[in-house]
């Protein structure tokens, strides 16, 4: 069954699910707790990187790149899975109390999740990272007076994150300009602040204690070598687009 399927199906069945017995037969509500049960209800999957985990050295090397893939981000992908299935438990149990305390299991690792997708796909390898003259160069420029600036102030604001955290690159689609933002944790940029996710920097110590050890600021001024423009510009686009749409 492909995944766009199961979704349909899933959601159909919970609301079945839902639904009392004085408005469908109580058997059918039960077959159809039943098999939402029986279906597996992995959600989400740890996605492939789109390059090997050498790819990126020696900015990031393979040792820090293949920890952080299949040790860091599958733990979030687990553990999201895990709280969904909770949270599809405590929504058929009609469990209040349940459901609001699942708020930071899901926002932790779910977050986790989407901030590592987007982590991964903004970066590539050190020779193919160029900021061509474009839509968001010019944009860029419009917002910080220069690429330099740009990077100059973000660079700062993630090297000054306290503990754990991400610096952004974000699209504000009230004011259609770009801005730095920094998040704690794992708290989803869009999720939390509005703001669309150009280009994410992780710094949790997990991303750079390898290679750089302590020295934050050195694995931050060391990134912007392997920065994927490209995709930074079509999640602009992709913003901007939806944004004339709406
Ligand atoms: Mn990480």
């Amino acid at each position: 069954m492909g995944k766009g399927q199961k979704l349909i199906i899933d959601t159909s069945l919970r609301a079945a699910s839902y639904l009392r017995s004085d408005i469908i037969p109580r058997e059918v509500s039960k077959a159809a707790t039943a098999m939402l049960s029986s279906v597996p209800s992995k959600v989400v999957t740890l996605p492939d990187l789109p390059y090997d985990y050498n790819a990126l050295e020696p900015v990031i090397s393979a040792e820090t790149m293949t920890l952080h893939h299949t040790k860091h981000h599958n733990t979030y992908v687990t553990n999201f899975n895990i709280a969904l299935e909770k949270l599809d438990k405590a929504v058929t149990e009609g469990d209040t109390s349940g459901i609001i305390a699942l708020e930071g299991p899901l926002k932790f690792n779910g977050g986790g999740h989407l901030n590592h997708s987007l982590f991964w796909n903004n970066l590539c390898a050190k020779g193919s990272s160029e900021l061509k003259d474009g839509p968001l160069k010019t944009l860029v420029e419009d917002c910080f007076g220069d690429v330099a600036t740009m990077k100059q102030n973000l660079s700062s604001m993630t090297v000054a994150v306290q503990g754990s955290g991400w610096g952004w690159l974000g699209f504000d689609d009230k004011s259609g300009r770009i801005e730095c933002v920094t998040r704690s944790n794992q708290d989803p940029l869009e999720a939390t602040t509005g703001f669309v996710p150009l280009l994410g920097i992780d710094v949790w110590e997990h991303a750079y204690y390898v290679d750089y050890r302590n020295v934050r600021p050195d694995y931050v001024n060391a990134i912007w070598d392997v920065i994927d423009w490209e995709v930074v510009e079509q999640r602009l686009v992709g913003a901007q687009n939806k944004l004339e749409e709406s």
